[in-house]
């Protein structure tokens, strides 16, 4: 009996050495220093706080319960913590149902109605209103917590539903409710960031469309009533639109029609994933050519603005990867990191300033779990994007296999470069070394006057290797809120530099090399 165990426990542990020794892959990783290929806004990082009622359900589950922001404990410490954490986190307020707030200010709004299921109302619901109570209170948690708001305007009302049978709206839009609120906001010290101009009413629009030439006389509009209100240039919120889904025509015309300096962010959504109850989500989710597709979308919205709009920038408005609410299983686990941290990786590349996740709490794809506020996996890896990312983005390339993803920017704060690597793979190790391609314009050689002693490397594995794990572990040990409900601190792991960087299957890693000789980054 225990010969024959001994036996079977050097059978398995060959079998182990088998593996992990034969499934090693030495890849270079190079960085172009000398030039960046792209900047980022300072607050590249945001996530969204939407408009959804408790019964707000897909796929027979309610994943939003009371996290919509008229529902949100906005008093909870964790989510004041979590966001203080990022000092400053970017945030989003908007969604489905935004072009459905009116605002209880003025005397243009007589009726203010709360949400209600309404069979023949937009996404189902009626209109809803926004208290002036509730509106101090979430700008008091912008402003403890030193947030900075993007704040989504209701841009259907005063136009009506056009007769030819379709989803369009005609008519102008009337900014009378937008100019109380402002005007309000201001007397009250609110500070806002930027306006942005509905959700989703761009090219087909989903539950309504508008016209680009209608939507772009429109932002104007907008675009005026923020100068008025807002007479100092240097505090004066930016004006971003259009919110939805990106088409080529429908983009260019409104940004041709609404002229030059008008709209400060040409803001669009991504949902590549597909819908949030597809069993296969989990495989997409890693797979490198799925993943890749929505590469064109953003090179195309960056060709856009450049040749129509070259004085706004682009800005993915909201995300979730999966629609609907996310995917039960997936969008709140570690497997959510190889879709979101790929997603801010190329997404930059193509010149983009922000993206908005979507949410920060809410549906299956929240940052913070819906009902607990415990961070998830993917609430640590923005802020580590955050920290250790800088603005300017650098091209890094490989020649290995495609289940490895490598992203570089300039340190953010401090010397050298970082690096993000992803590892898709569930069976290959990846022993990265960064290649530092200076021959095109080769700097001169200067005396180095502090040589990188290590390099800092934050490993992120899943608990337990189950991807689908709430639990993220960094080096090994799992990211727990400390027991005054704060987020943890993120310590590196100090590495010989003159070994390769090992990214282990399923893992993602985050890497800082102070050296590396990137004019780019100076
Ligand atoms: C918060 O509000 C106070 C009072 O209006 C103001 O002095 C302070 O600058 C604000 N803080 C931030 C981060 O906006
Ligand atoms: C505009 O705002 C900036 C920043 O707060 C301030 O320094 C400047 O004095 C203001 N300009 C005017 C004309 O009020
Ligand atoms: C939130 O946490 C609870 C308790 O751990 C868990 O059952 C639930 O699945 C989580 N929900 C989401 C959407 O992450
Ligand atoms: C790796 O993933 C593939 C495809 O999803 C699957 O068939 C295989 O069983 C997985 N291997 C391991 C070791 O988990
Ligand atoms: C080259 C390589 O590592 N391929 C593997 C990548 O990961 C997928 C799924 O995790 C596997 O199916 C491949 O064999």
């Amino acid at each position: 009996m225990l010969v024959k165990m001994r036996a079977k426990v050097s059978v398995v542990s060959i079998l182990l050495l088998f593996s992990v020794s034969s499934l090693a892959e030495e890849v270079k990783v190079t960085v172009q220093g000398v030039t960046s290929i792209a900047k980022t806004d300072d607050n590249f990082v945001c996530a969204t706080l939407d408009w959804w009622p408790v019964n707000k359900c897909d796929y027979n589950q309610c994943p939003w319960g009371k996290a919509g922001l008229l529902n949100l404990d906005l008093n909870n410490k964790i989510l004041s913590n979590a966001i203080k954490a990022f000092s400053s986190l970017r945030i989003r307020i908007g969604g489905s149902l935004q072009d459905q707030v009116l605002y209880k200010v003025g005397n243009s709004v007589k009726k203010c109605p709360h949400f209600k299921r309404q069979k023949e109302g937009l996404f189902g619901f009626s209109k809803g209103c926004l208290s002036m109570d509730r509106w101090d209170e979430i700008n008091n948690l912008i402003n403890k917590t030193g947030a900075l708001m993007t704040f989504g305007l209701n841009a259907l009302i005063g136009r009506r539903k056009g007769t030819t049978g379709d989803t369009l709206w005609e008519g102008d839009w009337n900014p009378q409710n937008a100019h109380d609120l402002m005007k309000y906001t201001i007397s009250k010290g609110h500070k806002i960031e930027s306006y942005e101009l509905g959700n989703e009413l761009c090219a087909s629009g989903v539950a309504a469309k508008v016209s680009a030439e209608q939507y772009a006389k429109d932002i104007v509009t907008l675009k005026n009533l923020v100068k008025e209100l807002y007479p100092n240039s240097t505090t004066r919120p930016k004006v971003l639109g259009p919110a939805g889904f990106f088409d080529q025509k429908w983009f260019s015309t409104f940004l041709e029609k609404s002229g030059p300096d008008v709209v400060d962010g040409l803001t669009h959504h991504i949902y590549n994933l597909g819908p949030g109850n597809d069993p296969s989500l989990i495989d997409k989710i890693r797979d490198p050519f799925i993943l890749s597709q929505v590469a064109q979308t953003y090179r195309d919205i960056f060709v856009t603005v450049n040749e129509f709009g070259p004085w706004s920038g682009a800005w993915v408005g909201e995300a979730g990867g999966a629609y609907n609410s996310g995917g039960k299983y997936v969008s709140h686990t570690f497997a959510d990191g190889f879709w979101y941290l790929d997603q801010l990786g190329m997404s930059s590349t193509f010149n983009h300033k922000v993206f908005c996740r979507q949410a920060l709490i809410g549906g299956n794809y929240a940052l913070l779990n819906t009902t607990t506020f415990i961070p998830n996996p993917d609430y640590y890896g923005a802020l580590l994007w955050h920290r250790l990312m800088g603005k300017n983005v650098l091209a890094a390339t490989h020649s290995g296999s495609s289940y490895l993803r490598a992203y570089s920017h300039c340190s953010k704060e401090k010397r050298g470069i970082t690096l993000l690597l992803i590892n898709m793979s569930n069976s290959t190790c990846f022993d990265v070394s960064v290649i530092n391609d200076e021959n095109l314009y080769p700097r001169q050689t200067e005396e180095d006057s502090e040589s990188e002693k290590w390099r800092e490397e934050y490993h992120l594995t899943p608990k337990c290797g189950d991807i689908q794990s709430d639990v993220v572990l960094l080096n090994g040990t799992p990211l727990r809120l400390t027991e005054s409900l704060d987020v943890p601190s993120m310590e590196p792991k100090l590495v010989d530099p003159s070994s390769p960087i090992t990214v282990a299957p399923e893992s993602i890693v985050f890497a800082t090399l102070r050296d590396f000789k990137a004019p780019a980054c100076d």
